[in-house]
């Protein structure tokens, strides 16, 4: 059954010991991040706005910042045989790295959460260049993923010191009006949830927001279980994924079988205009899941009047939930590699917080028969 938390009204608040203005960017180790740059460029309407490689005096690795409104994506490659770039890229494939935070105090989260208990990935350090100085620190997460803490309130370059400014080179690949981040979801091994969940509660000071067992999503073959963590102001959420046993192996198991590891699974991307953001998408080559034509049968009896008509949701194959504040729509797209590992979902809120729980049956129902396709079922 699905359980909402309900909100502590008579505790005192304690002070937030990590306060987070939202997601800084999320990094992603890839083998060419030239090709990949192009692609969110084509595809996904992302604009490059900085570049550090060899030409900017970095000997190891080229990294391209993308950026569409307040999402940023930054993709960075190895230059090197050997490194812990090509070591992540050939365990995981191109995979999420860091997923990064926004903070105004880089080293005070740093020690907050050192202290109690995560384990450090890099040391705070300052870089400052011409156009001022930032703070940084990591810490892990589930599998090889790390935080890395990002302090920039004296910065106003492009992205970070040590990145040049560069325009898009893709004329073709105007914004979609993607946003912002809204989650971002982890998968992690049998058994592993509940200890994340902690991790995010007491070593980071968020909140378990929504549990869904296994009742609630597991279909005729494959099975999870998820729990929502969110920081305290709801600008950062991060679902943590389990599989369970079900008839045949978990989407989650799939994706453990491929990343070889706990990873990112999905990040879910804001737009003000789905039925435009998808429709762009879409002719530019971005792939979705389906579900079928019954969806949409009984779908206003389901979520009541949406300011929407049926027909266009329809034709664009998008989802619908409601729930006690409003309704959402949700697409999700097709696996962005070969492995069928990391995958976007597209949101567009409409006063719903939660997160399409009436569409899991149909969604999970899409993924299993891409599964079964994959010879992964
Ligand atoms: O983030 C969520 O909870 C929804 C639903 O493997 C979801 O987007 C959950 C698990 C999953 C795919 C989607
Ligand atoms: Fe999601």
């Amino acid at each position: 059954m699905e359980t909402l938390t309900p909100a502590t009204t008579a505790a005192p608040q304690t002070a937030d010991f990590l306060p987070l203005n939202g997601t800084d960017y999320l990094e992603f180790y890839v083998g060419n991040a030239k090709q990949s740059a192009y692609y969110y460029q084509a595809a996904f309407g992302f604009e490059l706005v900085a570049y550090s490689g060899p030409e900017t005096g970095v000997r190891d690795r080229a990294s391209y910042v993308l950026q569409q409104n307040k999402i940023r994506l930054v993709l960075t490659t190895s230059l090197l045989a050997d490194s812990d770039i090509t070591r992540h890229v050939a365990k995981h494939g191109d995979g999420v790295k860091v997923m990064a935070l926004w903070v105004d105090d880089a080293r005070k989260s740093f020690e907050e959460t050192t202290k109690r208990g995560a384990k450090p990935a890099f040391e705070p350090y300052t870089v400052s260049d011409e156009h001022g100085e930032v703070t940084l620190a990591g810490i892990y997460t589930y599998g090889e993923t790390i935080h890395t803490f990002v302090e920039r309130s004296k910065y106003s370059g492009p992205f970070l010191p040590g990145f040049v400014a560069r325009t898009s080179n893709v004329p073709q690949g105007a914004p979609v009006g993607l946003q912002v981040v809204d989650h971002c979801v982890g998968n992690v091994g049998w058994g592993e949830m509940n200890q994340w969940v902690k991790f995010y509660e007491d070593v980071m000071g968020f909140k378990l927001l929504i549990t869904f067992d296994d009742e609630d999503i597991s279909t005729e073959y494959s099975a999870l279980m998820s729990k929502v963590v969110s920081n305290g102001n709801g600008y950062v959420k991060f679902p943590i994924n389990e599989p369970a046993e079900g008839k045949k192996k978990s989407q989650i198991e799939e994706y453990l079988d491929f990343y070889h590891d706990a990873g990112v699974q999905h990040m879910a991307l804001i737009t003000h205009d789905i039925r435009s953001t998808v429709t762009e998408l879409r002719r530019r080559g971005v792939e979705f899941l389906s579900v079928p034509e019954t969806y949409y049968e009984d779908l206003i009896e389901r979520v009541g009047h949406i300011d929407e008509d049926i027909e266009s949701i329809k034709a664009l194959n998008l989802l619908v939930d409601r729930d006690e504040e409003g309704y959402l729509l949700q697409i999700f797209t097709k696996p962005v590699e070969d492995r069928p590992t990391v995958f976007y979902e597209i949101i567009q809120r409409k006063g719903a917080k939660s997160f399409g729980k009436g569409n899991f049956k149909a969604l999970f129902e899409a993924i299993e028969r891409e599964q079964a396709l994959r010879g992964n079922l």
